[in-house]
């Protein structure tokens, strides 16, 4: 028995500040195409997948920020995807910056949504780890205004269960510094999430410890390939990678196993397609095992992890 999908991850090189949506929206299509030709039933894009990382700057009117927002999906430049999607019946991940009319107003958020193969929208997340602040700082190279531009995700970490390659399979979703969190991996393991995907913008440069710069991709990997094996879950962590309007964004997207080892990944820092048979049955090697959740975690004593935001020191 084996529930094999083949997923590829579709790093996206930099997308200018004047690049169009429609242009970006080719790009997509073009790795769709080629995922294709690859024998791919899912593709997954990086977070922001639309635009530059326009968090790097400070928009002082509302009507700059809401530039980079969409508010439908599918919208007039992004229908050309899901038409596209539905005709190679290829299933992907998408994250874009979402604006949401919801009960009580306006909202924005940072996004990502799965899609069938039909071209149905079939998972909503918004992100939760919102890095970098609030107020325009002018000491940094270049700002991270992710705090000021959006709002923490009000969905949680939902888990969805979906069709991928005629195969049922538990799937979830997290953007970029969520990654970083073992709780992120935790809360979809929980849910008993076979695959996660993951797009992410990080730049190499770290303005608060930049003595960490060198570490980037060792700080991508670590809390990946972690989240995977102590899940039992694969995860395809996708990048917008390159010099990004002088910004240079880290690479290595990657599909991981449930074991933890790395299957596939990204060799350029530009538009590049990297793939892999993904055997969802393999998640049960560690989930029945090592990690098998219910015979061996003990949750009485993890409370403080639920019930605190800081650090509860001893006195
Ligand atoms: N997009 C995003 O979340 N990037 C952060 C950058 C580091 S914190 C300023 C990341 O965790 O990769």
């Amino acid at each position: 028995m084996s529930r094999k999908i083949i997923v590829g991850a579709a790093q996206l090189g930099p997308i200018a500040r004047e690049e169009t949506r429609r242009s970006v929206v080719a790009r997509l299509v073009e790795l769709m195409r080629e995922a294709k030709t690859r024998g791919c039933h899912f593709i997954v894009y990086p977070e922001l997948a639309l635009t530059t990382f326009f968090p790097r700057w400070y928009f002082p009117t509302p009507a700059e920020v809401d530039f980079w927002f969409e508010r439908e999906m599918p919208g007039p430049e992004t229908q050309a995807l899901f038409d596209e999607a539905k005709r190679l019946e290829m299933g992907f991940y998408l994250g874009y910056a979402e604006i949401a009319e919801e009960s009580d107003g306006t909202h924005h958020y940072n996004t990502a949504i799965m899609v069938s193969a039909k071209g149905d929208i079939v998972g909503k997340y918004r992100k939760v780890h919102l890095p970098g602040h609030r107020e325009y700082e002018p000491w940094r190279a270049f700002q991270h205004l992710e705090k000021r531009y959006f709002e923490c995700g009000n969905l949680g970490f939902p888990a969805y269960r979906a069709q991928v390659g005629g195969h049922n399979g538990i799937f979830g979703m997290a953007l970029c510094n969520d990654r970083r969190w073992p709780e992120t991996h935790r809360v979809l393991g929980l849910q008993g999430v076979e695959m996660s995907f993951i797009g992410y913008n990080t730049p190499i440069h770290y303005p608060q410890v930049p003595e960490h710069d060198h570490l980037q991709a060792f700080h991508n990997l670590l809390p990946m390939q972690a989240g995977a094996y102590q899940n039992g879950m694969w995860i395809v962590g996708v990048a917008k990678a390159g010099k990004e309007e002088n910004c240079d964004l880290l690479g290595q997207s990657c599909i991981i196993a449930p074991t933890g080892e790395v299957v596939a990944m990204c060799s350029t820092i530009g538009d590049e397609l990297a793939t892999a048979s993904c055997d969802l049955d393999r998640c049960k090697e560690i989930k029945d095992n090592v990690f098998n959740f219910a015979l061996h975690r003990e949750p009485q004593y993890y409370r403080l992890i639920a019930e605190t935001k800081g650090a509860v020191v001893p006195r």
